[in-house]
């Protein structure tokens, strides 16, 4: 019993290593098209949605899967829709967007895709609702139907605020927060919404020192992250994080460019996607990544760099959705045709702890927030060194582990403490076997790491 205790959950780990892989995937377009853009990617990652669309420039929506392929979200086509697209979709597959009925009257409609399609009813005295997301679990869609709504399921319309230019962009997985805005106020302005216990409205401020204007684009699964555009002091918009410790703050443009928005957040507000931009919108853009230890990174630089990719004559023009842990990333680009086209791109986990290998000070020990570290401390480094203590058996910061480390380590071993040189390695609070064990490995390689935040260890 012993020896299988001991030797499965180390069969689990090279389990998990093996499917985390990094990846960049093109995703085609519909049969007869030749033009599409990701929209929404569900929050394990496995399904992305978007739009394809014609040479008559009729979109339509469409779901992609590794094991399916692209294929059309509509299989009963609505009476006279002319349009669909698709804008997101739930763990368990459900899929909303809109549909155009051609009139007269014409109409907007918003819908809910399970097995079947099932149009959402509007409020009152509108033609026009669109579902721009559901929230993980599947039971609440946000969107916009003469203000800001949210559908409970297939149900009547609940207002939570604005007018006809107000809509839900972000909902949290349980659908108990939503995100988003109103678009002329008469500066546009960012909300989050509470439902529970009763309906609350908070504005989400501007950016410090910059002007009114500001948009809520996503929200992170449990609520408390929001991120959006905000407009900056110059005048023009910058992506911002927002959460009620901190308000709104910018997290930057890409070098020499002048505009930028944040799309989507992971669920621990730790990663955020977006485009920037050159000029004042994001149809010319590039897609970019942020954390708060790498800050603001071009999104294909990232790839081919960190990541190992080629992505070879492609320029990524916008990130719109991540999963939840965010490792899954999708968007819209011009492939080396020149046409644009979906994607989905897998970043590379090691060790499976939640930390992409880009953002992770021990690359191949798990001490992130899927897996923290044996005292449940995330990227854990006594010595701020930029190695967690997991791979940094430099106790003497000489670049190096060898017998100098080795004795400042048995001084601590001996007092089962950390005199503060990071000899707990496990983060535990004590210094024991384990930690032995731990500086062994880096001893045997001679050095800490490997960490993303340094090149060369
Ligand atoms: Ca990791
Ligand atoms: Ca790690
Ligand atoms: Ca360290
Ligand atoms: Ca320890």
């Amino acid at each position: 019993m012993i020896f299988r205790f001991g030797i499965a959950p180390l069969l689990l780990m090279v389990a998990q290593a093996a499917i985390a892989a990094s990846s960049f995937t093109p995703l085609g377009a519909l049969s007869g098209d030749n033009d599409s853009w990701a929209r929404g990617v569900s929050p394990d990652g496995t399904i992305v949605v978007g739009t394809s669309r014609d040479g008559f420039a009729v979109h339509r929506g469409f779901q992609w899967t590794p094991s399916a392929g692209m294929t059309p979200v509509f299989t009963d086509i609505l009476a006279n829709t002319v349009d669909q697209e698709a804008f997101d979709v739930s763990l368990d597959g459900k899929i909303v967007g809109s549909s155009v009925q051609a009139g007269p009257p014409s109409e907007v409609r918003a819908f809910l895709r399970v097995s079947i399609t099932e149009i959402l009813p509007h409020r009152a005295g509108t033609l026009f609702s669109v579902a721009s997301t559901i929230s993980a679990d599947g039971t609440r869609i946000g969107g916009s139907s003469a203000g800001a709504v949210y559908w409970p399921g297939n149900a009547s319309p609940v207002f939570l605020g604005g007018t006809n230019s107000a809509g839900v962009q972000g909902v949290s997985a349980d659908g108990a927060f939503f995100a988003g805005g109103q678009t002329d106020n008469p500066a546009p302005k960012a909300f989050r919404w509470k439902v529970s216990p009763s309906i609350t409205q908070l504005d989400l401020g501007d950016l410090s020192g910059g002007q009114a204007g500001d948009l809520a684009l996503s929200i992170s699964d449990d609520g408390a992250t929001v991120v959006g555009w905000g407009t900056a002091s110059d005048g023009n918009a910058e992506a911002f994080r927002w959460d009620l410790a901190g308000g709104m703050v910018g997290i930057g443009r890409l070098p020499a460019h002048t505009y930028s928005e944040a799309h989507a957040v992971a669920s621990d507000g730790g990663t955020i996607v977006g485009c920037s931009a050159p000029t004042i919108s994001c149809l010319s853009s590039n897609a970019f990544i942020w954390d708060a230890r790498n800050g603001i990174r071009d999104l294909k630089t990232e790839l081919e760099q960190v990541y190992g990719l080629s992505l070879t004559g492609w320029t990524l023009r916008g990130a719109t959705d991540l999963s939840s842990n965010g490792l899954t990333i999708v968007g819209a680009g011009v492939n080396p045709a020149g046409l644009r086209e979906a994607w989905v791109a897998k970043l590379n986990d090691e060790e499976s702890d939640g930390l992409p290998d880009g953002n992770d000070n021990c690359i191949e020990k798990p001490n992130g927030p899927t897996i923290p570290d044996l005292g449940g401390n995330i990227q854990f480094d006594t010595d701020i060194d930029d190695y967690g203590n997991m791979c940094d058996c430099d106790f003497n910061e000489s670049s190096g582990c060898d017998i100098q480390d080795f004795n400042l380590f048995l001084v601590d071993f001996q007092a089962a403490a950390d005199s503060g040189i990071g000899s707990d390695m496990n983060g535990d609070g004590s210094v024991g076997i384990q930690d032995y064990n731990l500086f062994l490995e880096g001893f045997q390689e001679g050095k800490p790491g490997p960490s993303s935040f340094h090149s060369v260890p």
